[in-house]
Order: C-alpha cells, then structure tokens, then sequence
C-alpha cells in the first residue's frame, strides 16, 4: 500500500540526531523532504548524510514561504513551537507533529512513555533491562539519545520504552502510550516556559489520550504529579519511597513492597547497586510496566539488582588524597543538585553553573549552608548563581570547568568531596552533557597526586 506521505512536501526541522533521522525516514518512505535548520551549513555535522539521501536545505534559517507550501511540518524536540516559519504554517492549517507523534503513528507495539523532571534516563535505561531479561524484544530510546523514528529501521519489537522529555510531549497529537510514567515535577526549561505552570501543562500531555485500560505510574509523594492525578484517565498504580502503599509499588526504608490484586511480594533494599532514595524510586517505578505485564518478580528484581547506572549521574571519578571526585554532569536542573548533595557525606566542594534556564537557584540555599565548604561558579549562570548563593559559603568564580577542578584540588580537605553538579545545561560552553562530563573526569584523572591536600 501506499504511504500516506509518499510524495508530499515534508520539511523537516532541526538537523541534529533527530532531524537526521527523520530525513532519513521520509526519504525512505518516498517524502519530497526538505530540512531546515537555523544554522548555517558549516555547523551542521551530517550534511554529507542529507546530500546523499538527496534532501533539500533550507540552511542559515526557516523559510517561511517554504514551510507554508508543506504538506506536513515535522519539529525535533529542540526547535520551539514558537519559530515564526512553525507558527505561520499552523495557522495555515498545516499539521506540525513532532518526531515521537510520527514516529508512534507508524509503530503498533506497546508503548511505555517515561517523563519527569529527574530520573527518566535512569528509569528508562533499567526498564529496559528488565524488559530485555524477561526475553522481549525492547527498543530503548527517545530523549535518551535514539530518536523513536530511529525504532522503525529495525525488525519487529515487543516493547518500546521511550524517555520523553517536555520538547517532545509539546508537539504530540494523537500519542497514547499504553504505560505512562510521572516521576516527578520540579523547575525546569523556564528558559523555554513562561512559567511552571507550561512546563508541567507540556509534561502532562502524556497522559491526554490514554483510555481506561491504559495505566498512569505516579509518584504518590509528590504533590505536583498528584495535582495532575485527577485528569487522568488511565488506571492509575502509585510507588512511594516514604511508605508502604494499600497497593500499589512502596518502601518500609529497607524494602520495596510491591502490593497488587491481593498479593505482595518484598525486595531488599540492600541488594540494589545503585546508591539513594531517589534511585529507589527510579527502580520502583522501572518495575511496575513489567511486572504488571507478567515479567517474573525474581527476573525484575535480578536486573535492577545488576543495573549499575548510567554514566554522568553521581559516577566516583577518583579518590585523590582522600578526596572523592564525582561527575553529575547530568544533574541539569536545581532538583537533580538537591539530590546529589544530599546524597554525600562530609564536607563538599560543590562546582555549578553552565547555561542558565532560569530557575530559582535560592533552594539549594539550606543544602550549601549545611554541607557546602567550597562553592565555585562556571559558564553563563556563574553571576545569577552567585547571587542567590554566593554569600552563603566560601565561592568563586572559575573560568573554565579545568581552573574550576585546580581550585577545588587546592580548596578541598581530606574527608571531603568534590561535586561537579552544574544545575545548569551544557550548550554555553559544550556540546552536550556527556563532553562536559567527560572534560570534567578528564580533568580530575590529570590531577597530579600531590595537587590533593
Ligand atoms: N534548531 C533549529 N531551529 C530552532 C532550534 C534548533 O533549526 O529554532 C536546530 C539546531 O540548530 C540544531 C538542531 O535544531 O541543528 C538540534 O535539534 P535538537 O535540539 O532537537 O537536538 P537533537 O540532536 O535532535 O536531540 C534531540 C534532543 N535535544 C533536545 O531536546 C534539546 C535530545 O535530548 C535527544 O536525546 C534527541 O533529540 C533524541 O531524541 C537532549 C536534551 O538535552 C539530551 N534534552 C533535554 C533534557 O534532557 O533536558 C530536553
Ligand atoms: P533525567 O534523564 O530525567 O535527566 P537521570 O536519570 O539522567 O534523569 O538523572 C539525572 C540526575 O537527576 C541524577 O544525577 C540525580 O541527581 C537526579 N535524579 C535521578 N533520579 C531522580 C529522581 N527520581 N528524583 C529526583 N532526582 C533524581
């Protein structure tokens, strides 16, 4: 049969990993497609690949005469609804989807959708494991890093587990996963949002075309998912790492207690690799799309056993001289620092700071007063956080994230810490997360021995 976009003109927006993919699937399906990106052709790194395919530029900016003549208008997750080339074709009529929407219309297997504001790399990346252990066939992506178009190049699946990020969730229509996860709401992107309240409208579009027999997986203890439980129409299964649930997934401080149609079953907290109570609710909420499906409680709980985490999340770099060095390069927002300092004994360096998204850095404010002995400041965000934090703790400012690691050599005691955990994005002086981290460890592995006090 057919395609339903054989033949139309679909511009395809953004040209990085998603942009790419996109291109490369509407050419295979027989789209007249043509790409756009803000940038000019210099910075765009698969150009060869898009020549090749025979796709058509739009470079350097979006052509708005050019995207009112599209059949379709497809968005990668970074390119604003708000562009004025996007908005002049929807108030033309013409569809603007997102890559996940294109991409879920086209799949027909069971969907788990994984958002919040932290975790959603972790959940989504252990549920895979589990999902795998148990023997089913499970692509793994989304926000994560494959774009979800990236699961129709490939044979046939059992499961998709997709992290979805707020980008994406704006530019869905009729997206209807058949698990979807809330783990947890807290600011975020306000570089993008006007307010919170948009953010979390965005983030709770997961949940707008799930029926009855769909299921909704939420944090019982957090009181923004819970304001949003009410719209919900899906069966709703709570987890809890405060206490033990009637039913649903909970935690009596040493272990998971997962009560379900009269049944409960216990796993040990102490058997976990990963470290802390927010990684408890990563694995809780990772569990229950499996187990709900029939995966064996012991395959579940053996592959979140294993699960070591992911790299660039609270990962021990070093010890020097009795100094531990961790890489949180992915704690991006001001809630994923508050976990990680929380999460460390004795005294801390704590270095912060990258592009800043316009959040309130004034709740991290008891944390640095209680455990922070040194505070230094990087990238775009370095003036504002000092502001809201600077006076609270010895700081200052570095100029690089390698300065930053030689003063937090020469300022951090035996016992203590240093913390790389920026709260911040990457984009001012990286590339992305993973580059700063790796600069980061980097830099920490270079330290000579005697740099440490
Ligand atoms: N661009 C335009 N016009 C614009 C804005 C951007 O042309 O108005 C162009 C840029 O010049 C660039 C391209 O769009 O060439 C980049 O597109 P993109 O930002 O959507 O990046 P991708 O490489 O496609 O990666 C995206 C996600 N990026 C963002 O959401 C910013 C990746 O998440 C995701 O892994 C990937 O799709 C696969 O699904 C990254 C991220 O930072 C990790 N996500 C945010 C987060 O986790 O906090 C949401
Ligand atoms: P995301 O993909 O949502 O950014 P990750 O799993 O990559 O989340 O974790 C990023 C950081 O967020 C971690 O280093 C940790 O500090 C924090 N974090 C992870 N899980 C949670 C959680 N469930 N609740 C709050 N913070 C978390």
């Amino acid at each position: 049969m057919e395609h339903r976009f054989r033949n139309k003109q679909v511009i395809v927006v953004g040209g990085g990993r998603t942009g790419l993919a996109l291109a490369n699937y509407f050419c295979r399906i027989g789209a007249a497609v043509t790409l756009s990106d803000a940038r000019c052709a210099e910075r765009i790194e698969g150009l060869p690949a898009l020549r090749q395919l025979g796709v058509r530029l739009d470079l350097g900016g979006h052509s708005e005469e050019l995207f009112c003549k599209a059949d379709l208008v497809v968005i990668s997750p970074g390119v604003p609804l708000s562009v004025p080339a996007v908005a002049a074709a929807r108030s033309l009529g013409i569809p603007v989807l997102g890559e996940v929407e294109i991409a879920f219309s086209e799949l027909k297997t069971p969907l788990v959708g994984i958002t919040g504001t932290n975790g959603k790399s972790t959940t989504t990346s252990l549920m895979g494991e589990i999902f795998s252990a148990w023997g089913q066939r499970t692509f793994v992506g989304g926000n994560l890093g494959v774009p979800l178009v990236e699961a129709l190049e490939e044979k046939v699946w059992d499961w998709l587990v997709v992290e979805l990020s707020s980008f994406q969730l704006e530019a869905i229509a009729d997206f209807r996963p058949r698990y979807a996860l809330l783990l947890n709401l807290s600011e975020d992107h306000l570089d993008r949002y006007p307010d919170m309240a948009s953010y979390q409208a965005a983030k709770a579009r997961i949940f707008e075309n799930q029926g009855a027999d769909d299921v909704a997986v939420l944090n019982a203890e957090d009181p923004a998912v819970l304001a949003l439980s009410a719209g919900i129409a899906a069966r709703k299964v709570y987890f809890s790492s405060a206490r033990v649930l009637d039913e649903g997934m909970g935690c009596d401080g040493e272990n998971i207690v997962w009560r379900f149609a009269g049944c409960e079953q216990r796993f040990a907290l102490g058997e976990l690799r990963l470290q802390g109570l927010h990684n408890v609710e990563n694995v809780m909420a990772a569990m229950i799309p499996p187990l709900l499906e029939g995966c064996p409680a012991e395959t579940a709980w053996s592959a979140a056993c294993s699960f070591a985490g992911l790299e660039h999340r609270m990962a021990l770099v070093r010890e020097l001289g009795g100094v531990r060095w961790y890489n949180d390069s992915k704690g991006t927002n001001v809630g994923s620092v508050v976990k990680s300092l929380a999460g460390l004994q004795g005294q801390v360096t704590l270095i912060a700071g990258g592009k800043d998204k316009g959040g309130d850095y004034g709740v991290l404010g008891e944390l640095v007063r209680s455990k922070v002995a040194h505070l230094i400041f990087i990238g775009e965000a370095a003036g504002r956080l000092e502001q809201a934090l600077g006076a609270l703790t010895h700081s200052a400012r570095a100029a690089s994230l390698e300065e930053a690691v030689l003063l937090a050599s020469q300022w951090t005691a035996p016992g203590g810490a240093v913390l790389f955990s920026p709260g911040c994005s990457s984009f001012d002086m990286f590339k992305n997360f993973e580059q700063r981290g790796e600069v980061f460890s980097r830099a920490v592995r270079q330290l000579p021995e005697r740099e440490a006090v």
